[in-house]
């Protein structure tokens, strides 16, 4: 899979040479580009931005400048639909999740297009959505960060785990069938049983799998009632059954 980054701090990806991302792009199953969107201005200055039309605080990226590197970047893969896709990190965009993510994995190649300021010109999605290319913005949360780089780190450390080959992906996968199939995870321990009074609970040393398994279902729904009540909402009943049914 191929993977581009434009950002005007690129240093802010240094991370990505790290860990299993490093790995992966070592061992090419991720071939992740980053690149600096200063290097298509075209003054001196190098500017990218320009005052809000309407009015406004701060600044708005260019569409000229984004316009010319995303060509560039997308280059002949704007000529097959499907091949590509455009990424624009945004607190205005959907919830990036971890069904975004296993869709990505799918994608030949994800080009990420990280805004700073108050944002892209709002033409450039509307011009590559008009030219066919998948154009997807998205959200980390409901907070306000500085950029977009923060939001590429996240979507390529989400991706790159679930590519096929990735060290870890068979385990990974088998985890995601479990906790992620709706639910929270539920709490893990390991060595010692006992440490400064707390102890393990005592099912987790009894060998007995299937009390076991139960356990951790029934800790991890408890768990995701508690804290994050919208995702029950959002499990199907025959999931619950399904689950009733297999352990
Ligand atoms: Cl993707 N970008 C910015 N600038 N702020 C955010 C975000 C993204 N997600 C949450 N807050």
């Amino acid at each position: 899979m191929r993977i581009d980054v434009v950002s005007i701090f690129p240093e802010y990806l240094a991370p990505l040479e790290l860990s299993l991302v490093g790995k992966a792009r070592r061992t090419g199953l991720l071939d992740l580009r980053v690149h600096d969107l200063r290097d298509w201005a075209h003054d001196r200055h190098r500017t990218v931005d320009d005052s809000p039309l309407g009015g406004g605080a701060g600044m708005v990226m260019r569409p000229d400048v984004w316009g010319e590197a995303l060509d560039d970047v997308l280059g002949g893969a704007q000529a097959h639909p499907g091949e590509v896709e455009l990424v624009v990190p945004t607190p205005s965009g959907l919830p990036l999740d971890q069904r975004t993510a296993e869709r990505l994995a799918t994608v030949p190649h994800v080009v990420v297009a990280c805004g700073r300021y108050e944002g892209i010109d709002a033409r450039v999605a509307e011009h590559y959505r008009g030219r066919g290319v998948a154009v997807t913005e998205l959200s980390l949360g409901d907070y306000v960060l500085n950029g977009g780089e923060v939001a590429a780190l996240v979507l390529v450390e989400a991706v790159a785990r679930l590519l096929p080959g990735m060290v870890g992906n068979p385990a990974s996968l088998v985890e995601e069938s479990h906790g992620a199939a709706g639910t929270l995870e539920y709490p893990v321990y390991t060595r010692p049983p006992e440490w400064r009074g707390h102890e393990v609970p005592e099912v987790l040393l009894s060998g007995h799998h299937a009390r076991i398994e139960r356990w951790r279902r029934d800790q991890a729904l408890e768990r995701t009632a508690r804290r994050r009540p919208d995702l029950i909402e959002r499990l199907a009943v025959e999931d619950l059954d399904r689950r009733d049914r297999d352990i």
